[in-house]
């Protein structure tokens, strides 16, 4: 690896590298990407950062840095040109806003997109298989992949990924799915001619998994002409322009449908699960578990069943922090802004002071 170019050990199949790798390309970052073999994800990996994950980041200098949003915000300190998160108030908070839902809200429909349909199997089987294994026979490559894919299984129903609820997600996925083609018919990103934190947080799940696995792309991104050009421009290894974010701190109205529903489940999910970490005896530092009990939230006009995830607080405490930062006239300038799109319980919310851990976690 040259001096200056860092390592991201990353896959193609996966939803957070998704929202890395078009940042990095953005910013014109050096780097070099590979799957981790199955030694570096389960041994390697876990030593350095407590815990099997991608994507990791090893920074020219040797730093390991794990977490898509603090591998950006990272980068951002260190590479201020070409900046993704907008410096004016609005903007700016709305950005952190959408991160938050598209990190952890998506969450539900991100795995049906992937997981429920056997379609999709064949591709990342292989693409797991030869990176973890690579030598091996292919009897033993291909069952590695199967400890990850019961692990999935598992996790797919803590998040709500049921029979039962399929068609709920699916009334979701399609309404936001709609929202952004409608808005991205009027503009190349969610804030004009750049592409911030939110449009990389989207690609997330929209680029690693909705366009990863071809059920999926045929289904929700085929018939929407404009996010399926979206994701082409995110997923594209091409440098693109800087462009700008719109002038005068303006939020498109074609957002405003998509903020009002992020705020209408959000808030109590998000409710639900402070007071699950409240009723918890934790050691400070000592990390929170991954899931926190049973949430039911409002989602696309009915009730939706899945796990808290104390993990998500964290976050949800980072768009907070963005508040508590600003000057307090643009600060109320926000609140205004926020109450009149129904958001004045996210203002209210008051969560335990968290760090993060790894995946987790932990009462500060
Ligand atoms: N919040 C983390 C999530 C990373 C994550 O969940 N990565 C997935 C692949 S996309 C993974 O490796 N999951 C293993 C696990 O969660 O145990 C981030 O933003 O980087």
């Amino acid at each position: 690896m040259a001096a200056d170019v860092s390592l991201l050990y990353s896959m193609q199949l996966s939803w957070y590298s998704a929202k890395v790798r078009p940042y990095l390309r953005f910013k014109g970052i050096p780097f070099s990407e590979r799957t981790p073999t199955a030694w570096e994800y389960y041994v390697v990996i876990p030593r350095h950062c407590g815990h099997a994950v991608v994507p990791i980041m090893i920074t020219p200098d040797g730093e390991w840095l794990q977490d898509s949003s603090v591998i950006i915000e990272r980068l951002e300190q260190r590479y201020p040109e070409r900046p993704v998160v907008p410096s004016t108030p609005r903007q700016r908070f709305a950005a952190y806003l959408l991160e938050l839902w598209a990190d952890e809200f998506w969450l539900p429909a991100g795995v049906h997109a992937r997981w429920s349909f056997p379609e999709n199997y064949p591709k990342w089987r292989d693409e797991l298989s030869s990176a973890f294994a690579p030598g091996f026979p292919t009897l033993i490559q291909r069952a590695l992949p199967l400890v990850l894919k019961r692990f999935m299984q598992q996790v797919n129903r803590r998040l709500g990924a049921t029979p039962e609820q399929v068609p709920q997600i699916e009334r979701w996925l399609a309404q936001q799915l709609d929202h952004l083609d409608c808005h991205l018919a009027t503009m190349p990103y969610l804030f004009g001619t750049r592409p911030s934190l939110a449009d990389f947080s989207l690609a997330g799940p929209i680029c690693g998994h909705l366009r990863y696995d071809e059920a999926a792309k045929r289904r929700w991104l085929q018939p929407r002409p404009h996010l399926l050009a979206w994701s082409e421009r995110m997923a594209s290894g091409e440098r693109r322009p800087a462009g700008e974010f719109l002038r005068d701190d303006f939020i498109p109205e074609t957002l405003r449908p998509m903020l009002a529903s992020v705020f209408g489940e959000m808030v109590p999910f998000l409710q639900a699960t402070i007071e699950q970490v409240r009723s918890m005896s934790h050691r400070r530092g000592a990390h929170l578990p991954r899931f926190s009990g049973l949430v039911r939230f409002p989602l696309a006009g009915q009730t939706f069943s899945r796990q808290g995830i104390p993990y998500t607080l964290w976050m949800a405490q980072r768009v907070q922090g963005v508040l508590a930062d600003l000057p307090p006239s643009q600060a109320e300038e926000v609140r205004r802004w926020v109450k009149s799109l129904g958001g004045d319980g996210f203002l209210q919310l008051h969560i335990p002071r968290l760090s993060r851990v790894g995946v987790h976690a932990a009462l500060k």
